[in-house]
């Protein structure tokens, strides 16, 4: 299962206390000289490379920053706590789960924000003031919410055969079968080109059926996995296995992504016909091409068929 939500409780570092000292060493005189407290260490997000996901967050979610050293005599200042860095997937949003507001999106690599100040230090005692104590760091549940950055999304009807290619072109294993919503959750993938020193990330997302926008079948909340993806692959069954048509689900479902957003209908967008190993996809493409003025990519994701054109197409993308 791919898991692109967590919830974390983070607990900022309480600041140290200030001391309380007084300096008798010359008789009948006396100096305040306690030293302020350390700073808490504050609790910070990090957007990092080499994280792909939020699924360490289901078994770690409890997080707490060092707290400030005590001050102590002879006005020594306590040491600030470090801050504790928490490393996130590049494309996390950041909410404050108490209030629900977006505290900051982590898109780039290297962003950070803090999410938990940490506590300010006591102060040390002076000639009027006792010494204080340090305050309590900030505690917060923190809501994270990964949106995938894929290169690629594949989108298209159930059973049109997006998990059979992503299966073949990736490294993903996603299951593929003769039912509908086969797929649950989105499943990254990594296509390899040039030995590996070109890569691009597909994403299979769940089938979209009409009415989706308004809750049909599987829904269509998972788009935003493939929100920002650069270009899309529109894989349809070109042998119509259900009963479908061709040229019907390729409008259908330009129609769902625009209930969904404007930008995602925008996106570049090639069309697969897929299952051109069966007999009756060889008619439905001519027909396509009729109707339909797209760039298209006849393959048979089970026979492999096509593909190295399309791999050719999808490394350009
Ligand atoms: N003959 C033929 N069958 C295919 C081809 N590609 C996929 N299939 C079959 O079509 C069925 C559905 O394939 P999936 O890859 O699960 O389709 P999907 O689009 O991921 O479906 P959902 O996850 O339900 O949205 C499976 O039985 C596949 O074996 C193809 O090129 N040729
Ligand atoms: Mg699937």
């Amino acid at each position: 299962m791919f898991v692109d939500e967590a919830i974390i409780h983070c607990i900022a570092g309480r600041g140290g206390k200030g001391c309380h000292s007084l300096d008798r060493s010359r008789p009948g005189h006396y100096r305040a000289t306690g030293g302020d407290g350390g700073n808490g260490g504050s609790i910070i997000l990090e957007a990092r490379e080499n994280i792909q996901t939020l699924l360490d967050f289901q078994m770690n979610r409890y997080f707490t920053a060092q707290r400030g050293t005590n001050g102590s005599s002879n006005n020594k200042t306590g040491a600030t706590a470090e801050d504790l860095v928490i490393g996130v997937p590049p494309g996390t949003e950041v909410y404050d789960h108490g209030t629900g507001e977006l505290l900051k999106d982590l898109s780039e690599i290297g962003v950070r924000v803090m999410v938990c100040r940490g506590g300010a230090a006591g102060k040390g005692n002076d000639k009027r003031n006792d010494a204080t104590d340090g305050d309590a760091g900030e505690e917060k549940d923190i809501h994270l919410r990964l949106k995938l950055i894929a290169d690629v999304g594949l989108i298209g009807f159930p059973n049109a055969g997006k998990s059979t290619l992503i299966s073949r072109i990736s490294n993903a294993r996603s299951k593929a079968a003769a039912y509908p919503f086969t797929t649950k959750n989105p499943i990254l993938g990594v296509v390899k080109f040039d030995n590996g020193e070109t890569t691009k990330v597909v994403a299979d997302i769940p089938g979209i059926i009409e009415g989706a926008h308004e809750g049909r079948g599987m829904g269509i909340d998972f788009l935003k996995h493939v929100e920002r993806t650069r270009s899309l692959l529109h894989v349809i069954d070109f042998a119509a296995v259900d009963g479908r048509d061709p040229v019907a689900d390729y409008h259908a479902m330009n129609k769902e992504l625009a209930s969904y957003s404007k930008k995602l209908a925008e996106k570049p967008q090639v069309v697969v016909a897929n299952k051109m190993d069966i007999l009756e996809a060889k008619e439905n493409l001519k027909r396509f091409r009729r109707k339909i003025k797209k760039q298209i990519f006849p393959i048979s994701a089970a026979t492999g068929e096509g593909l190295k054109e399309l791999l050719n197409h999808v490394r350009g993308m």
